[in-house]
């Protein structure tokens, strides 16, 4: 695969159809639609398995569906477990071609899903599981989650969140699986291209993690999505990397940044532009800009 992608690259055929029940200006029908284009390049099937969350919405409710490809419901903590499923009766039927999704929210993946994702995970099971991050349990009315951020406005943390954000990427990185990656849908070629990667990558269990700019949820308007997206990786809030057998590299835009061929925007940018964060003084901001000065320090230093 090409190292640079363009837009000749991503495939026309859509496999969301127009008007799906997701919120408009949602990151995470974007991200999806990007993501299926990748797994659907080149031929292949797919089968995605989806809990309960905002992407089971999206895909309307049965008898109909806004979706082109097979899509399994599963329960709240069931993804990687009916992910894992799907995979063996397909080796039984000797479909081994077909590639497996579990596509989950931050709830049912850093939450209630994470024990099943585990196991899969060190068992090897040959899937990619995909996270979309919108920081809150959002489908059900906006409540905490173990990746709500620090400071953060939620229903069940009405002066904002008093704890870190859990980095599951981390976590999935320590099972030593041979992809981890994090993607923004603000910067769909290097989403894309993370996806056409994951695929090709077969054997063992790959994991991607998506941040997902939800305007009602974080409380900014529709027409902001991509600004809000693009300003999580340009404050340096949520890194844009890659972890390839073990192998940490920064891509996109966060790279440029490591390497001083971009600045880095102040972080209060990104929290003054949201309503979720009303109640963070200027020394929160300015704790989680200290953090953010480290994490790049840390990562220019790998790279000098
Ligand atoms: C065992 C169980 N507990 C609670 C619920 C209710 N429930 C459905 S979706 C959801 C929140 C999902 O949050 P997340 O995974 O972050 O996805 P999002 O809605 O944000 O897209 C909850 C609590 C459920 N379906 N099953
Ligand atoms: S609540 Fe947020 S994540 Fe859910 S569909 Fe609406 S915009 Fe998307
Ligand atoms: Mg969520």
């Amino acid at each position: 695969m090409a190292e640079k992608i363009t837009i000749k690259d991503i495939p026309d055929e859509e496999y969301i159809y127009p008007g799906t029940r997701a919120c408009s200006g949602c990151a995470l029908s974007l991200a999806y639609r990007h993501a299926l284009k990748a797994l659907h390049s080149d031929g292949g099937e797919i089968i995605v398995t989806v809990p309960a969350s905002c992407c089971t919405v999206l895909h309307g409710m049965y008898p109909v569906t806004s979706v082109k490809f097979p899509m399994l419901n599963c329960a709240f903590e069931t993804t990687a477990a009916t992910a894992s499923g799907i995979k063996a009766a397909l080796k039984a039927q000797g479909k081994e071609d077909i590639i497996v999704v579990g596509w989950a929210g931050d709830g049912g993946t850093a939450d209630i899903g994470i024990q099943a994702l585990s196991g899969a995970a060190e068992r090897e099971t040959d899937f990619i599981y995909v996270c979309y991050d919108n920081e809150a349990y959002q489908n059900t009315g906006m409540q905490r989650s173990s990746q709500t951020p620090f400071k953060g406005f939620t229903t069940t943390t009405p002066i904002g969140k008093m704890e870190q954000k859990k980095n599951v990427p981390a976590i999935m990185a320590a099972h030593g699986i041979p992809y981890v990656a994090t993607a923004n849908p603000s910067y769909p070629f290097d989403l894309f291209k993370k996806f056409k990667k994951a695929k090709e990558m077969k054997g063992a269990t790959r994991y991607i993690h998506i941040i997902s700019p939800c305007p009602p949820g974080w409380g900014f308007d529709t027409k902001d999505l991509i600004k809000i997206g693009k300003l999580a990786t340009e404050t340096g809030i949520f890194t844009l990397y890659e972890i390839i057998n073990g192998d940490f590299q920064l891509t996109g835009v966060s790279k440029l940044i490591a390497e001083g061929r971009k600045k880095r925007l102040p972080v209060k940018e990104y929290i003054k532009a949201q309503r979720r964060f009303r109640f963070l003084t200027e020394k929160d901001i300015e704790l989680i800009q200290k953090n953010i000065d480290e994490k790049y320090k840390e990562y220019s230093n790998k790279i000098m």
